[in-house]
């Protein structure tokens, strides 16, 4: 049986990261990081390549050129986690143990609960397209592109989801791509959504308010989308304020956006809460119940938004809240609930909400980050993926805590 000091679970954005501080913590030899997936997707471009300003080859490197050198990868898929006896079982029949578990599962997209949602192979021919994953998100730019006239729509799930902006993101390019083209006048565009908002830091949902009223975009709230009748070019959303009635929208393009849950593996495993998130300690990122279990990202029961910058915080608090653990000593640093979400409002616009557990405002430069800038478009398109791959995944960016406090010097 293989024994590790430190085993990661997922190598996605939060277990490559963390697999690279350990590598330094640790040494390498001491590490290994179990992840199935040949390639690793660097999903926030996603939104750009849906909508055309970006290929989506840019999109994913090999996972053997992001798991550090010297780490081990278990190309293998996790089966069960039993904290009881510090094993993981993989796919490929592999007994392993560790000393120090750090969980990053990622969530589950369930296109499947969208009763009639066709094979993903048809949605080019039914104008069906979603930014949330690599097999449908460049369906998203051919919808755009083969737009004649009619309704464009867009879904949000009645579930928590990663990045709750990205829904309305594409929603803003489809405006300004069917401008740009010529089409918008006959064109309407449709914003359904199962929250009871359109954003859920009242800063930043005043000023999408003002834009979707300035762009003549249709927003309704609580919608939640139960059915698609492809052949028909039909959306069915039901009222969740009045379950069973239900609203039928043609589409000339329709943007899905999955309902999401837990990772099954950890819903399924006692480090799961209620609803079957990892439960862990929201300033610590130390399970709740077994102290040489950790996690990050959105596998966690967090209490906030999903997103790659909350990794990029969370990661260098868990990275302190291990060294003391490792030392016996009691976790001091804590997580503040730090989340990002660069809302993409044109080709070449941003809005740049940051924000922490409260709900309030935490941005990082000293402007108002609620206005539409170029400078942060340019920011989410050009700079954050080198800041990624470079940065975050090599376990040097923890955030823009420490920049935050050096730019707002003397302003506030
Ligand atoms: P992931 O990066 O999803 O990694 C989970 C990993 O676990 C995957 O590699 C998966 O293969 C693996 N895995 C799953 N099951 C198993 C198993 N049983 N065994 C082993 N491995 C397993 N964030 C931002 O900060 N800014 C943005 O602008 C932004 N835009 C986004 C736009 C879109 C369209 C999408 C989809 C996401 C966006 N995000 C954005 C969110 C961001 O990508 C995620 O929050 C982030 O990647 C979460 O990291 P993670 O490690 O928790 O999960
Ligand atoms: C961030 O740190 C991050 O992770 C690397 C993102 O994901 C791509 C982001 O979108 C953002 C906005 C941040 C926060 C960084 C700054 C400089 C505000």
């Amino acid at each position: 049986k293989e024994h590790y000091k430190v085993i990661v679970l997922g190598g996605g954005s939060g277990g490559i990261t963390m697999s690279a501080r350990m590598k330094r913590k640790l040494g390498a030899e001491n590490v290994a990081v179990v992840e199935p997936s040949e390639m690793h997707y660097y999903q926030p471009i996603w939104t750009l390549v849906g909508a055309g300003a970006k290929g989506v080859a840019s999109s994913g490197r090999p996972t053997a050129s992001v798991v550090p050198s010297g780490v081990k990868w278990v190309r293998s898929r996790v089966q069960e986690i039993n904290p009881d006896t510090n094993t993981v079982r993989t796919g490929n029949g592999m007994e392993i143990s560790y000393q120090y578990l750090i969980v990053a599962l990622g969530l589950q997209l369930h296109y499947e609960k969208i009763k009639g949602l066709p094979e993903i192979e048809d949605w080019v021919k039914f104008k069906i397209g979603s930014n949330y994953s690599v097999q449908t998100v460049e369906k998203t730019w051919s919808a755009l592109q083969n737009f004649k006239e009619g309704n464009a729509v867009f879904s949000f799930p009645n579930t928590p989801v990663k990045c709750a902006g990205a829904p309305q993101k594409i929603m803003y390019l489809t405006d300004a791509y069917l401008r740009k083209t010529g089409k918008r006048a006959k064109a309407n565009v449709v914003y359904n959504t199962s929250l009871p908002v359109l954003f859920g830091v009242k800063k930043y949902a005043d000023a999408l308010w003002e834009i979707v009223k300035s762009r003549d975009i249709q927003v309704n709230l609580r919608q939640n989308l139960i059915e698609v009748r492809a052949d028909k070019q039909e959306a069915v959303f039901e009222n969740l304020d009045n379950p069973g009635e239900t609203k039928v929208f043609e589409y000339e393009m329709l943007h899905v956006t999955p309902p999401m849950g837990p990772n099954p593996v950890v819903k399924g495993s006692l480090l799961a809460d209620e609803a079957g998130w990892l439960d862990v300690n929201k300033e610590t990122l130390q399970h709740n119940k077994y102290p040489n279990v950790f996690g990050i990202g959105d596998c966690t029961n967090l209490p906030t938004s999903k997103t790659a910058a909350a990794v990029a915080a969370q990661s260098s608090i868990l990275d302190r809240t291990i060294s003391q653990v490792l030392k016996n000593e009691k976790p001091d640093r804590k997580y503040d609930g730090y989340t990002s979400c660069p809302l993409v409002t044109n080709y070449n616009t941003v809005i740049l909400a940051e924000f922490d557990y409260s709900g309030q405002p935490l941005e990082t430069f000293p402007i108002d980050q609620s206005k539409e800038r170029w400078t942060m478009y340019h920011m989410k398109a050009d700079v954050m993926p080198h800041l990624y791959w470079h940065g975050l995944l090599k376990g040097f960016w923890g955030g823009p805590g420490p920049y935050r406090k050096i730019m707002h010097l003397g302003m506030k």
